[in-house]
């Protein structure tokens, strides 16, 4: 072959070749550098040093505040079922209503370098080590129902959960509005929940902000239930024993106390929601029940079945979107003549 033939011949190859390595644009752009396109990423790793592959299923830690009452078994199974159903793994941790054991679930979550934590603090104080533990293990913390009283907001990514405080003032206007007309005193005894809880102290500032306006409502004795019927049943006849003939009205910072204490004002041989109203939150079955069977006069609701909505944000924080501190549940509250008509519609 002439030699003039090879040098085109060469050249045309080293253009050829030259052309071949610049592909089409896309993919040489698409690999990091260094890599070729077609190579296998799936193992590719975040900034965070996770692994990108596995975040579609994460591992959850959940910590629960117990199963005290109607409402808190029908969050756990909200959270529950929402968290298998969109394919992740859950460590779950019921704590007995007992901080320590909170505090002990979070640090074995922690340890197993889960990918977050949910947490429902049973107490508003108490948790900033543990939750500085989660942080500098880089474990985001979301709080489901319960918020934590700490000044550092950096220690969890979101609270989801109801407005108690709003909860609290529901219940005192619908009493101002149901006793517009009486112009006795009215003596309202109430049965607290759990000492120092967000719902506690939050319902009950709502309810005292609203009858503070109102000088003929007053709340002559106030002692906590913690959330159970057994609990809300016993203060009740301790009520009643001292004072049951000056008592006008109950309130109830949950259905399931409110329940334990009609059983208690029967017993007594008044008539719950005649001679003593009855009023509760959360708006459970068993408030529908008391309800329908004429024996209380109101439940506001406070809706436990976040559990998708939550998980939804849990996914948005992995795909890098910035979440709201906090991020309120809408919720209304029933009547006794409502009670019938909705009781079968209700899903908790
Ligand atoms: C409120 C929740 C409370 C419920 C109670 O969001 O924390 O705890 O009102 C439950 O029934 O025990």
């Amino acid at each position: 072959m002439k030699k003039g033939v090879w040098t085109l011949f060469f050249v045309a190859m080293a253009l050829l070749l030259f052309l071949s390595a610049c592909g089409s644009g896309d993919e040489a752009n698409s690999a990091p550098e260094g890599e070729s396109p077609t190579q296998d990423r799936s193992n590719e790793e975040d900034s965070n040093g996770n692994d990108e592959k596995t975040k579609d299923k994460l591992v959850i830690g959940f910590s629960q505040v117990g199963a005290e009452s109607e409402w808190r078994t029908a969050n756990t199974q909200s959270i529950q079922d929402a968290i298998k159903e969109a394919g992740h793994e859950l460590q779950f941790s019921d704590a007995q209503q007992q901080q320590q054991n909170q505090i002990m679930a979070i640090r074995s979550f922690i340890s197993q370098g889960v990918d977050a934590i949910v947490f429902s603090p049973v107490v508003e104080t108490g948790f900033e080590t543990v939750l500085q533990e989660a942080k500098d293990a880089d474990i985001p913390v979301f709080l489901a129902d319960r918020a934590v009283d700490i000044e550092d907001d950096s220690l969890w990514v979101t609270f989801l959960g109801s407005d108690f405080v709003e909860e609290g003032r529901k219940a005192a206007n619908w009493l101002v509005e149901e006793m517009a007309d009486y112009d006795g005193e009215v003596n309202i005894v109430e049965l607290q929940g759990t000492v120092g809880s967000a719902p506690a102290i939050d319902r009950k500032k709502g309810f005292e902000e609203v009858i503070a306006n109102h000088p003929k409502f007053k709340i002559t004795q106030s002692q906590t239930g913690d959330f159970t019927r057994t609990e809300g049943k016993e203060v009740m006849e301790a009520f009643l024993r001292s004072d049951g003939d000056n008592i006008d009205v109950l309130y109830a910072h949950n259905d399931d106390m409110a329940i334990g204490a009609i059983q208690a004002i029967e017993e007594y041989g008044l008539n719950p929601a005649e001679d003593i109203i009855v009023i509760g939150v959360d708006a459970v079955k068993g408030a529908f029940e008391a309800m329908v069977a004429g024996k209380m006069n109101v439940t506001i609701e406070c809706n436990p079945q976040f559990g998708p909505q939550l998980v939804g944000l849990i996914e948005d924080h992995f795909a890098g979107n910035e979440l709201p501190k906090r991020i309120a549940v809408e919720e209304s509250m029933y009547t006794m003549d409502q009670a019938a008509d909705l009781i079968e519609s209700r899903t908790y």
